[in-house]
Protein backbone atom coordinates (compact mmCIF):
# COMPACT_ATOMS: atom_id res chain seq x y z
CA UNK A 1 0.00 0.00 0.00
CA UNK A 2 2.59 2.67 1.41
CA UNK A 3 5.00 1.69 -2.20
CA UNK A 4 2.29 2.28 -4.27
CA UNK A 5 1.67 5.49 -2.89
CA UNK A 6 5.16 6.23 -3.24
CA UNK A 7 4.96 5.14 -6.37
CA UNK A 8 2.13 7.40 -7.33
CA UNK A 9 3.83 10.54 -6.05
CA UNK A 10 7.22 9.48 -7.59
CA UNK A 11 5.14 9.65 -11.00
CA UNK A 12 3.30 12.58 -10.66
CA UNK A 13 6.16 14.44 -9.65
CA UNK A 14 8.07 13.57 -12.82
CA UNK A 15 4.92 14.91 -15.14
CA UNK A 16 5.07 17.82 -13.22
CA UNK A 17 8.46 18.23 -13.77
CA UNK A 18 8.30 17.10 -17.64
CA UNK A 19 5.58 19.82 -17.89
CA UNK A 20 7.63 22.55 -16.34
CA UNK A 21 10.82 21.45 -18.54
CA UNK A 22 8.86 21.71 -21.45
CA UNK A 23 6.89 24.53 -20.82
CA UNK A 24 10.52 26.73 -19.87
CA UNK A 25 12.32 25.10 -23.26
CA UNK A 26 10.74 27.22 -25.49
CA UNK A 27 11.72 30.77 -24.17
CA UNK A 28 14.97 29.49 -22.69
CA UNK A 29 15.94 27.93 -26.30
CA UNK A 30 15.91 30.69 -28.36
CA UNK A 31 17.17 33.37 -25.61
CA UNK A 32 20.24 31.04 -25.01
CA UNK A 33 21.03 30.30 -28.72
CA UNK A 34 21.52 34.36 -29.16
CA UNK A 35 23.94 34.59 -26.38
CA UNK A 36 25.74 31.70 -27.00
CA UNK A 37 26.06 32.59 -30.99
CA UNK A 38 27.11 36.28 -29.84
CA UNK A 39 30.01 35.08 -26.68
CA UNK A 40 30.99 32.54 -30.08
CA UNK A 41 31.86 35.84 -31.99
CA UNK A 42 33.57 37.24 -29.07
CA UNK A 43 35.69 34.49 -27.82
CA UNK A 44 36.15 31.85 -30.51
CA UNK A 45 39.70 31.48 -31.20
CA UNK A 46 41.57 34.68 -32.93
CA UNK A 47 38.28 35.92 -35.16
CA UNK A 48 39.93 38.71 -37.81
CA UNK A 49 40.64 42.13 -36.07
CA UNK A 50 37.63 44.99 -37.47
CA UNK A 51 40.90 46.76 -39.30
CA UNK A 52 44.25 46.37 -40.70
CA UNK A 53 47.05 47.59 -39.15
CA UNK A 54 48.81 49.52 -41.94
CA UNK A 55 52.81 50.21 -41.50
CA UNK A 56 54.31 52.75 -43.89
CA UNK A 57 58.18 52.34 -43.26
CA UNK A 58 59.75 55.64 -44.53
CA UNK A 59 56.65 57.45 -45.78
CA UNK A 60 56.80 60.43 -43.33
CA UNK A 61 60.30 60.89 -42.98
CA UNK A 62 63.85 58.62 -44.03
CA UNK A 63 63.01 56.80 -40.35
CA UNK A 64 59.19 57.31 -39.42
CA UNK A 65 57.04 54.52 -38.91
CA UNK A 66 53.32 55.46 -39.44
CA UNK A 67 51.30 53.08 -37.73
CA UNK A 68 48.20 53.58 -35.31
CA UNK A 69 48.85 54.56 -32.00
CA UNK A 70 46.54 51.82 -30.73
CA UNK A 71 44.99 49.02 -32.16
CA UNK A 72 42.12 46.46 -31.35
CA UNK A 73 43.50 43.48 -29.47
CA UNK A 74 42.45 39.63 -28.94
CA UNK A 75 41.65 38.93 -32.53
CA UNK A 76 44.02 38.26 -35.43
CA UNK A 77 45.27 41.50 -36.83
CA UNK A 78 46.73 41.80 -40.45
CA UNK A 79 49.75 43.41 -41.15
CA UNK A 80 49.96 45.69 -44.45
CA UNK A 81 53.51 46.97 -44.81
CA UNK A 82 55.32 48.86 -47.29
CA UNK A 83 58.32 50.35 -47.36
CA UNK A 84 58.18 54.01 -49.59
CA UNK A 85 61.92 54.49 -49.67
CA UNK A 86 65.01 53.91 -51.71
CA UNK A 87 67.22 52.64 -47.91
CA UNK A 88 65.95 48.90 -47.17
CA UNK A 89 64.08 48.98 -44.01
CA UNK A 90 62.06 46.42 -42.00
CA UNK A 91 59.54 45.77 -39.56
CA UNK A 92 59.50 44.29 -35.69
CA UNK A 93 57.08 44.10 -33.24
CA UNK A 94 58.65 43.53 -29.96
CA UNK A 95 56.84 42.86 -26.39
CA UNK A 96 58.93 44.10 -23.92
CA UNK A 97 59.39 46.25 -20.43
CA UNK A 98 62.07 48.75 -21.46
CA UNK A 99 61.39 52.44 -22.25
CA UNK A 100 61.08 53.19 -26.41
CA UNK A 101 63.95 54.98 -26.27
CA UNK A 102 66.24 52.18 -24.39
CA UNK A 103 66.22 49.35 -25.94
CA UNK A 104 69.39 47.63 -25.73
CA UNK A 105 72.22 47.90 -28.67
CA UNK A 106 74.44 45.24 -29.50
CA UNK A 107 77.64 47.08 -30.07
CA UNK A 108 79.47 45.12 -33.20
CA UNK A 109 76.46 44.89 -35.23
CA UNK A 110 74.51 48.56 -34.51
CA UNK A 111 71.00 46.41 -34.43
CA UNK A 112 68.19 46.09 -31.01
CA UNK A 113 70.25 43.25 -29.18
CA UNK A 114 66.91 41.54 -29.67
CA UNK A 115 67.63 38.82 -26.63
CA UNK A 116 68.18 41.26 -24.31
CA UNK A 117 65.25 43.65 -25.21
CA UNK A 118 62.51 41.17 -24.95
CA UNK A 119 60.18 39.07 -27.17
CA UNK A 120 59.46 39.89 -30.98
CA UNK A 121 56.04 38.64 -32.00
CA UNK A 122 56.43 39.72 -35.56
CA UNK A 123 59.32 40.01 -38.07
CA UNK A 124 59.28 41.42 -41.86
CA UNK A 125 61.60 40.67 -44.53
CA UNK A 126 64.02 43.25 -45.61
CA UNK A 127 61.73 45.61 -47.85
CA UNK A 128 63.17 47.49 -50.79
CA UNK A 129 61.19 50.07 -52.22
CA UNK A 130 58.01 50.08 -53.17
CA UNK A 131 57.82 46.48 -51.75
CA UNK A 132 54.92 45.31 -49.55
CA UNK A 133 54.58 42.42 -46.91
CA UNK A 134 51.27 41.39 -45.48
CA UNK A 135 51.73 39.20 -42.26
CA UNK A 136 49.09 38.28 -39.12
CA UNK A 137 49.64 38.29 -36.14
CA UNK A 138 47.50 37.99 -32.86
CA UNK A 139 48.39 40.24 -29.64
CA UNK A 140 47.02 40.53 -26.35
CA UNK A 141 46.31 44.10 -24.45
CA UNK A 142 49.28 45.72 -23.51
CA UNK A 143 52.13 48.21 -25.11
CA UNK A 144 54.14 47.23 -27.85
CA UNK A 145 57.48 49.16 -29.62
CA UNK A 146 57.12 49.02 -33.42
CA UNK A 147 60.66 49.43 -34.67
CA UNK A 148 63.13 49.19 -37.77
CA UNK A 149 66.03 46.84 -36.88
CA UNK A 150 68.64 47.51 -39.74
CA UNK A 151 71.39 48.09 -38.28
CA UNK A 152 71.64 51.42 -36.86
CA UNK A 153 67.94 52.76 -37.89
CA UNK A 154 66.51 52.08 -34.40
CA UNK A 155 69.28 54.50 -33.44
CA UNK A 156 68.60 56.99 -35.92
CA UNK A 157 64.49 57.02 -34.04
CA UNK A 158 62.94 54.73 -36.44
CA UNK A 159 60.87 53.24 -33.28
CA UNK A 160 57.10 53.79 -32.22
CA UNK A 161 55.01 52.79 -29.48
CA UNK A 162 51.71 50.71 -30.36
CA UNK A 163 49.15 50.27 -27.64
CA UNK A 164 46.55 47.36 -27.78
CA UNK A 165 43.30 47.41 -26.27
CU1 LIG B 1 64.97 51.07 -41.30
Amino acid sequence: MLLKARVLIVSLLLVALMACGSESTEPAESSSSTSSSETTAVSAAQPACDAELKVELANDGPYAITAPESFQGNCEMTLDIKNYAVLVHNFRILKTSLALDALPIDEATAMVDIEAAGEILYSSGDLEQDATETGTVSLDSGEYVLFCNIAGHYQLGMVKSLTVN
